[in-house]
Protein backbone atom coordinates (compact mmCIF):
# COMPACT_ATOMS: atom_id res chain seq x y z
CA UNK A 1 0.00 0.00 0.00
CA UNK A 2 1.46 2.77 -1.13
CA UNK A 3 0.49 6.25 0.53
CA UNK A 4 1.12 9.68 -1.71
CA UNK A 5 -0.23 13.09 -0.69
CA UNK A 6 -1.14 15.76 -2.55
CA UNK A 7 -0.04 18.94 -1.08
CA UNK A 8 0.32 22.66 -1.48
CA UNK A 9 -1.54 25.53 -0.37
CA UNK A 10 -5.91 26.45 -0.07
CA UNK A 11 -6.96 26.58 -3.74
CA UNK A 12 -3.93 24.92 -5.92
CA UNK A 13 -6.08 22.51 -7.52
CA UNK A 14 -5.69 19.37 -4.68
CA UNK A 15 -8.81 18.24 -4.74
CA UNK A 16 -9.72 18.22 -8.47
CA UNK A 17 -6.24 16.36 -9.10
CA UNK A 18 -7.04 13.93 -6.56
CA UNK A 19 -10.22 13.16 -8.39
CA UNK A 20 -8.56 12.77 -12.14
CA UNK A 21 -5.46 10.85 -10.44
CA UNK A 22 -7.62 8.46 -8.34
CA UNK A 23 -9.38 7.34 -11.67
CA UNK A 24 -6.46 7.48 -13.67
CA UNK A 25 -4.48 5.17 -11.20
CA UNK A 26 -7.41 2.84 -10.71
CA UNK A 27 -8.97 2.98 -13.97
CA UNK A 28 -7.27 -0.88 -15.57
CA UNK A 29 -8.74 -2.18 -12.76
CA UNK A 30 -5.58 -3.73 -11.52
CA UNK A 31 -5.27 -1.19 -8.40
CA UNK A 32 -7.40 -0.69 -5.69
CA UNK A 33 -7.30 3.21 -4.74
CA UNK A 34 -8.73 5.22 -1.57
CA UNK A 35 -8.77 8.81 -0.48
CA UNK A 36 -7.71 10.49 2.62
CA UNK A 37 -8.97 13.99 2.41
CA UNK A 38 -8.17 16.74 5.74
CA UNK A 39 -10.54 19.21 5.11
CA UNK A 40 -10.85 22.47 7.70
CA UNK A 41 -13.19 24.99 5.69
CA UNK A 42 -12.14 23.92 1.90
CA UNK A 43 -14.59 22.11 -0.47
CA UNK A 44 -15.18 19.21 0.45
CA UNK A 45 -14.91 16.07 -1.74
CA UNK A 46 -18.08 14.35 -2.82
CA UNK A 47 -17.39 10.90 -0.73
CA UNK A 48 -20.67 9.21 -1.89
CA UNK A 49 -19.84 9.73 -5.68
CA UNK A 50 -16.61 8.50 -5.12
CA UNK A 51 -17.83 5.35 -3.38
CA UNK A 52 -20.10 4.98 -5.85
CA UNK A 53 -17.41 4.22 -8.09
CA UNK A 54 -15.54 1.44 -5.91
CA UNK A 55 -13.65 3.70 -4.35
CA UNK A 56 -12.49 4.25 -0.50
CA UNK A 57 -13.09 7.56 0.92
CA UNK A 58 -11.88 8.62 4.42
CA UNK A 59 -12.29 12.39 5.82
CA UNK A 60 -10.44 13.55 8.42
CA UNK A 61 -11.90 17.04 10.10
CA UNK A 62 -10.92 18.66 13.51
CA UNK A 63 -7.30 19.49 12.33
CA UNK A 64 -4.21 19.31 10.61
CA UNK A 65 -3.44 15.46 10.51
CA UNK A 66 0.62 16.78 10.08
CA UNK A 67 0.10 18.02 13.79
CA UNK A 68 -3.22 18.33 16.05
CA UNK A 69 -4.79 14.79 14.54
CA UNK A 70 -1.78 13.20 13.09
CA UNK A 71 -3.06 10.08 15.68
CA UNK A 72 -6.31 9.73 13.72
CA UNK A 73 -4.53 10.06 10.51
CA UNK A 74 -2.21 6.97 11.33
CA UNK A 75 -5.06 5.15 12.48
CA UNK A 76 -7.18 5.63 9.56
CA UNK A 77 -3.88 4.53 7.34
CA UNK A 78 -3.98 1.58 9.48
CA UNK A 79 -7.73 0.82 9.33
CA UNK A 80 -7.55 0.98 5.30
CA UNK A 81 -4.88 -1.07 5.21
CA UNK A 82 -6.87 -3.91 7.21
CA UNK A 83 -10.06 -3.35 5.79
CA UNK A 84 -10.02 -2.80 1.92
CA UNK A 85 -6.12 -3.15 1.52
CA UNK A 86 -5.79 -0.50 -1.18
CA UNK A 87 -2.82 -0.60 -3.21
CA UNK A 88 -2.66 3.12 -3.21
CA UNK A 89 -3.72 5.89 -1.17
CA UNK A 90 -3.71 9.25 -2.29
CA UNK A 91 -3.84 11.73 0.47
CA UNK A 92 -5.36 15.42 0.16
CA UNK A 93 -3.67 17.52 3.59
CA UNK A 94 -5.16 20.76 4.19
CA UNK A 95 -3.17 23.73 2.66
CA UNK A 96 -1.47 24.37 5.33
CA UNK A 97 0.28 21.46 6.20
CA UNK A 98 3.96 20.61 5.90
CA UNK A 99 4.64 17.70 4.06
CA UNK A 100 7.24 15.85 5.74
CA UNK A 101 4.99 15.62 9.00
CA UNK A 102 2.40 14.10 6.37
CA UNK A 103 4.84 11.80 5.42
CA UNK A 104 5.70 10.67 8.95
CA UNK A 105 2.15 10.84 10.56
CA UNK A 106 1.71 8.49 7.65
CA UNK A 107 4.60 6.31 9.29
CA UNK A 108 2.81 5.91 12.47
CA UNK A 109 0.10 4.34 10.83
CA UNK A 110 2.33 1.63 9.15
CA UNK A 111 3.30 -0.26 12.34
CA UNK A 112 2.67 -4.10 10.85
CA UNK A 113 1.06 -2.96 7.74
CA UNK A 114 3.00 -3.20 4.87
CA UNK A 115 2.99 0.50 3.40
CA UNK A 116 5.27 2.81 1.60
CA UNK A 117 5.46 6.34 1.23
CA UNK A 118 4.94 7.59 -2.24
CA UNK A 119 6.21 11.22 -3.48
CA UNK A 120 5.33 14.57 -1.70
CA UNK A 121 3.57 15.97 -4.77
CA UNK A 122 3.09 20.04 -4.14
CA UNK A 123 1.14 21.91 -6.40
CA UNK A 124 2.06 25.79 -7.20
CA UNK A 125 -0.78 27.39 -8.61
CA UNK A 126 0.59 29.31 -11.73
CA UNK A 127 -2.25 31.49 -11.42
CA UNK A 128 -1.08 33.44 -8.48
CA UNK A 129 3.04 32.70 -8.09
CA UNK A 130 3.26 36.73 -6.47
CA UNK A 131 0.54 36.52 -4.05
CA UNK A 132 1.60 32.88 -2.74
CA UNK A 133 5.41 33.54 -2.68
CA UNK A 134 4.40 37.33 -0.83
CA UNK A 135 6.65 36.60 2.06
CA UNK A 136 5.03 38.90 4.36
CA UNK A 137 1.53 36.67 3.75
CA UNK A 138 1.76 33.34 2.37
CA UNK A 139 5.51 32.95 1.99
CA UNK A 140 6.94 30.91 4.80
CA UNK A 141 4.42 28.34 4.56
CA UNK A 142 4.79 27.98 0.53
CA UNK A 143 8.21 27.67 0.30
CA UNK A 144 8.35 25.52 3.41
CA UNK A 145 5.72 23.20 1.24
CA UNK A 146 8.04 23.76 -1.82
CA UNK A 147 11.22 22.92 0.13
CA UNK A 148 9.71 19.69 1.50
CA UNK A 149 8.19 18.62 -2.10
CA UNK A 150 9.67 15.45 -3.92
CA UNK A 151 7.47 16.34 -7.34
CA UNK A 152 6.82 19.51 -8.03
CA UNK A 153 3.33 20.20 -10.40
CA UNK A 154 2.68 23.52 -11.97
CA UNK A 155 -0.50 23.73 -11.60
CA UNK A 156 -3.41 25.36 -13.97
CA UNK A 157 -0.87 25.78 -16.77
CA UNK A 158 -4.03 25.76 -19.17
CA UNK A 159 -4.63 29.54 -17.58
CA UNK A 160 -1.87 31.44 -18.11
CA UNK A 161 0.83 31.75 -21.25
CA UNK A 162 4.47 30.00 -21.47
CA UNK A 163 6.46 32.43 -19.97
CA UNK A 164 4.25 32.44 -16.65
CA UNK A 165 4.54 28.80 -16.51
CA UNK A 166 8.21 29.10 -17.30
CA UNK A 167 8.66 31.86 -14.44
CA UNK A 168 6.92 29.85 -11.71
CA UNK A 169 9.07 27.11 -12.57
CA UNK A 170 12.42 29.15 -12.35
CA UNK A 171 11.08 30.60 -9.01
CA UNK A 172 10.14 27.42 -7.45
CA UNK A 173 13.25 25.40 -8.55
CA UNK A 174 15.22 28.34 -6.62
CA UNK A 175 14.01 26.96 -3.40
CA UNK A 176 13.83 23.50 -4.33
CA UNK A 177 16.99 22.12 -6.44
CA UNK A 178 16.24 18.41 -6.34
CA UNK A 179 12.70 17.85 -6.89
CA UNK A 180 10.76 16.97 -10.56
CA UNK A 181 9.20 19.88 -11.81
CA UNK A 182 5.80 19.14 -13.90
CA UNK A 183 3.64 21.09 -15.83
CA UNK A 184 -0.19 20.16 -14.87
CA UNK A 185 -3.50 21.36 -15.62
CA UNK A 186 -6.11 18.93 -14.53
CA UNK A 187 -8.92 20.42 -16.86
CA UNK A 188 -7.04 19.36 -19.95
CA UNK A 189 -5.17 16.09 -18.60
CA UNK A 190 -1.09 17.94 -19.38
CA UNK A 191 0.86 16.28 -16.72
CA UNK A 192 -1.72 13.58 -15.70
CA UNK A 193 0.23 10.55 -16.98
CA UNK A 194 3.33 12.11 -16.09
CA UNK A 195 2.29 12.55 -11.96
CA UNK A 196 0.66 8.83 -12.25
CA UNK A 197 3.88 7.01 -13.58
CA UNK A 198 6.03 8.91 -10.85
CA UNK A 199 3.74 7.49 -8.24
CA UNK A 200 3.74 4.01 -9.93
CA UNK A 201 7.59 3.81 -10.01
CA UNK A 202 8.35 5.55 -6.51
CA UNK A 203 10.63 4.01 -4.45
CA UNK A 204 11.20 6.10 -1.06
N1 LIG B 1 -7.86 26.65 -14.83
C1 LIG B 1 -7.77 25.64 -13.97
N2 LIG B 1 -8.43 25.69 -12.80
C2 LIG B 1 -8.33 24.64 -11.95
C3 LIG B 1 -7.54 23.51 -12.26
N3 LIG B 1 -7.62 22.64 -11.22
C4 LIG B 1 -8.43 23.22 -10.31
N4 LIG B 1 -8.88 24.41 -10.74
C5 LIG B 1 -9.83 25.33 -10.05
O1 LIG B 1 -9.19 25.89 -8.91
C6 LIG B 1 -10.13 26.01 -7.84
C7 LIG B 1 -9.62 25.29 -6.61
O2 LIG B 1 -9.52 23.91 -6.91
P1 LIG B 1 -9.50 22.77 -5.79
O3 LIG B 1 -9.22 21.48 -6.48
O4 LIG B 1 -10.71 22.83 -4.94
O5 LIG B 1 -8.23 23.25 -4.94
P2 LIG B 1 -7.75 22.80 -3.46
O6 LIG B 1 -8.25 23.82 -2.51
O7 LIG B 1 -6.25 22.82 -3.55
O8 LIG B 1 -8.29 21.42 -3.21
C8 LIG B 1 -11.45 25.46 -8.36
O9 LIG B 1 -12.26 26.52 -8.81
C9 LIG B 1 -11.02 24.57 -9.51
O10 LIG B 1 -12.02 24.43 -10.49
C10 LIG B 1 -6.85 23.46 -13.53
O11 LIG B 1 -6.15 22.52 -13.92
N5 LIG B 1 -7.00 24.57 -14.34
MG1 LIG C 1 -9.36 20.62 -1.59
Amino acid sequence: MKITQIAGFLGCGKTTLLLKLSKQLADDGERKVALVVNEIGEIPVDGKVMEESGMQVKDIGGGCICCEVASTFAKTIYRLYKDFKPDHVLVEPTGVAVPHQVKLAARMGGRDAKISIGPAIVLFDATRPAELLDMDMLGQLVTTQIKDADVIAISKVDAVDDTAVSESAEKVRDYNAKANIFNLSSFTGIGLDQLADTILAWEA
